[in-house]
Order: structure tokens, then sequence, then C-alpha cells
């Protein structure tokens, strides 16, 4: 059969497709500088302050996706909004013990992915799910290079441990799995197109680390 494709999984292979890209996002300095310790406090809470916002508008990013998701995938993207409550504790939390505020302005970067993300949705479904894809998968990939070098302990402990649980890889591997149930019936533009969105979702991921650090 010409043409036929290995029965790789599509989701799996995107780091791939965008190697460069995928590892600035993945062991940015930022990330490093987590993992070694080496990152002033000031820089770590204007991350609190940004991603708190980013959660956000994540969160009304999900909402729509799932307002206009498949009936098979809407249960298990209500389960991943629910997750987000807890999340949301956690930077309420650490602000409250640090005494950082939260009602910041969104930064330029944090806006425009939030931006790019609910864009897509009003675009199509298998473009917003790639894009909360690669976003998941990055955060799971940088999150668990830390905890590599440091376990799940120290300062960054709860962070570590919320994108490198069991059950966070678990959902990220059932959005993977989705979005493959999605590319097996999509034609090259449409997979071509995919690609591209995941890449700008990571371009987007590296942008928010290099201004937490700026
Ligand atoms: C995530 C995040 C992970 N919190 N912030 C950025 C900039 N990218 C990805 O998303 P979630 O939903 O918090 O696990």
């Amino acid at each position: 059969m010409a043409g036929v494709e290995i029965a790789g999984s599509f989701a799996a292979s995107l780091p791939d497709s965008c190697a460069d890209t995928w590892r600035r996002a993945t062991r940015h300095p930022f990330v490093t500088a987590v993992a070694d310790g080496s990152l002033a406090t000031g820089r770590f809470n204007v991350w609190i302050q940004q991603d708190n916002r980013f959660v956000e508008g994540l969160t009304r990013f999900i909402r729509e996706l799932t307002a206009i998701a498949p009936e098979e995938d809407a249960a298990g993207l209500e389960a991943g909004l629910a997750a987000l409550g807890a999340e949301l504790e956690l930077f309420e939390g650490y602000a409250s013990r640090e005494g950082i505020r939260l009602d910041v302005p969104a930064l330029d970067m944090c806006a425009s992915y939030v931006a790019f993300l609910r864009g897509l949705v009003g675009d199509d479904y298998s473009a917003a799910l790639t894009a909360y894809y690669g976003c998941e998968r990055a955060y799971l990939e940088a999150w668990t290079g830390v905890r590599a070098r440091t376990g799940a302990t120290g300062p960054y402990a709860d962070w570590i441990e919320n994108w490198t649980s069991e059950a966070f890889a678990a959902y990220v591997d059932w959005l993977g799995a989705r979005l493959d149930v999605l590319a097996a019936g999509a034609g090259d533009d449409v997979k071509t197109r995919l690609v591209r969105v995941f890449e700008r979702t990571v371009e987007f991921e590296v942008a928010f680390w290099d201004a937490c650090l700026a």
C-alpha cells in the first residue's frame, strides 16, 4: 500500500516536528534555573502572577472548547477544567504566603497567548485541541525535567507535583489520544496545519518564560 503511514501517534510526533522550539520551551533557562535553585524569587513571583492570569484565560478557553467538542470528548475536558480550580488555589495560597498580589494586568505575551487559544476555538476543534495538547504537554515535559533533577521537593514542590503527577500525565496522554483520532481522519493539508498550530503554541510557551525572566 503506497503512502501508508506507520501506525505511530500523530500527537506523539509533534514535539519532533519542531524539535528546536520544543527544546527551547521545555529546557528554557527559567526552567533550568528552577531546577538548579538559582531562580530569583522575584522572577518566580512574576511567573506566579502571569500564570495565574493565564490559567484564568485557559479556563475560559476550555469552557469554549468543551462547548464545541464531540460528545465523546466533553466529559474528559470537563475533568481537565475541574482540575484548574485546585491549581488556582495553589496560586492563591502561594500569593498570600508571599504577600504578592494576583490582581495584576496580564503582560502582552500572556494576553496574546490566551487570545491565540481562544481564537482557535472559533476556527475549528482539531486546531484548538492541538494547541491545548501542546500547552499541556510542554508543561508536563518542562516540570518532568525539573523533577528529574530535584525530585518533588524544595520550594517548588507543589508545582512539580501538579505538572508531573500520574493523573496529569494521564490527562495529557488522553488529549493526545483524542487528537490522534481526529488526525486519523484528516488529510495531509489539515495535518500540516495542525503541525503549524502546535509549533505556534510552543513558540508562545517560549515567549511566556522569556517574559517572566525579562
Ligand atoms: C500551562 C500553564 C499548563 N499553566 N501555563 C503555561 C504558560 N502553559 C501551560 O496548563 P495547566 O492547565 O495549568 O495544566
